[in-house]
């Protein structure tokens, strides 16, 4: 188990060398995705779990409307009047706060000024939700301050329309939903149009979870992810003038699609292909993992990779040469690149009892592959928004 009094410590250190007054604390972790990729904008199914990796926020109002960030990573701080008009600035990080900031005020949830102080151990840049976990966090953080008694479904909404206002990426709700509202040693099955879930054991009886981080984040990464958004809908589009009852891909069948691909440009078709395919994945996958099949719940795992990377086009040469790596190696039942995609981690199964020699295998064959040296992460499903 992490420590997590290291990190509330420094926090509190920081702030106090910095202001008046004493925090509260509250951290909100990164989380994986088992299965259910680029389902969640569709209204479909994902299965993600926090990791212990989390953004933690030291908070206290100024007492005045003036407010101060510090990023105690970056070793930088944004000062501003609580009053003043929100929009995107040019440094990234700060969006992040500002667009959370943005929402409170949009639902009229009365805000004062307030110092901060923030850090983070999830690692940026290997689609592990770093952005989600940072709103998460501020917004978890708010509530608890100005005592608004914010529902954490209501948080993680709010970080979504945060990343959509200010940092321009339309994504789901997945990310945000795992970092407020998991729970440890537990995958979340949600439906992502009624946000109806369930808390189920994440067992993965003689197997381990491990992410390979690529490292690579490629830059098309966000314009791609809203062109895939947009294909989708173009898709649902077309179903409509043949079908009722089709709000969105997740209420499409194959067979439904089938019947429109004349009428469908190729790379819609095939992106909707996907999209169907991998909602029916998310629930098989889910019986797997409560009924203890471990195996059944890699190979889709392995058949989600190859829909990503063939249909969806949202994989990457690192990607895929980490997909082949593993498939040559017994001891990983399943394995494929995860979260928006472009870069970042592959998540793995491995053989509990094979994991160090596993880990060389894999770490070995991609340096011989590319002479880079890959970064792994043993991951737990842990705690979502939590204040310490
Ligand atoms: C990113 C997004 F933020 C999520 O909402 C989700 O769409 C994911 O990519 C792909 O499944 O993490």
């Amino acid at each position: 188990m992490k420590d997590l009094g290291a990190k509330k410590a420094a926090v509190i250190a920081s702030f106090r060398e910095n202001f008046e007054g004493e925090p509260i604390v509250v951290k909100s972790p990164g989380r994986i995705n088992l299965i259910g990729e680029h389902t969640d904008y569709n209204h479909g199914y994902v299965m993600p779990a926090a990791i212990e990796q989390a953004s933690y926020v030291g908070i206290a109002k100024s007492g005045s409307e003036q407010c101060k960030l510090i990023a105690l990573d970056l070793n930088e701080s944004y000062e501003f009047s609580i009053e003043g008009a929100l929009q995107p600035i040019e440094i990234g990080w700060v969006n992040y706060f500002l667009g959370v900031i943005d929402q409170y005020k949009k639902k009229s949830l009365a805000l004062e000024g307030f110092h901060m102080v923030f850090t983070s151990d999830v690692p940026l840049g290997a689609g592990l939700s770093s952005s989600a976990a940072l709103e998460s966090s501020f917004g978890f953080a708010l509530s608890q301050l100005f005592s608004h008694n914010v529902s954490l479904v209501d948080v993680a909404l709010m970080g979504q329309q945060a990343e959509h206002n200010f940092a321009g990426v339309k994504c789901g709700i997945m990310d945000q939903f795992a970092s407020c509202l998991s729970t440890a040693n537990h995958a979340i099955v949600l439906d992502c149009r009624s946000l109806e879930y369930t808390s189920i054991p994440c067992d993965m009886k003689d197997y381990q979870l491990v992410l390979f981080d690529t490292a690579v984040k490629h830059n098309l990464a966000s314009s791609e992810y809203n062109v895939r958004r947009s294909q989708c809908e173009s898709g649902v589009a077309v179903l409509q003038t043949k079908f009722d009852g089709i709000g969105s891909l997740r209420d499409a069948t194959m067979e439904q699609l089938d019947a429109v691909k004349g009428e469908l440009d190729s790379i819609v078709y095939d992106r909707c292909s996907y999209v169907i395919a991998e909602n029916e994945r998310v629930l098989l996958a889910a019986e797997a993992l409560k009924s203890g099949d471990i195996e059944t719940l890699g190979q889709l795992m392995n058949e989600t990779h190859l829909g990503l990377s063939k249909k969806y086009e949202v994989s990457c040469k690192e990607l895929d040469l980490l997909y082949d790596i593993a498939q040559l190696n017994p001891n990983i039942i399943g394995a494929r690149m995860m979260g928006g995609g472009f870069g970042g981690c592959t998540l793995n199964i491995v053989k509990k009892s094979e994991l160090d020699s596993t880990l060389e295998y894999v770490l070995e064959s991609y340096k011989d592959a590319t002479q880079v040296e890959l970064k792994h992460y043993i991951v737990a499903p842990g705690d979502g928004a939590t204040l310490l």
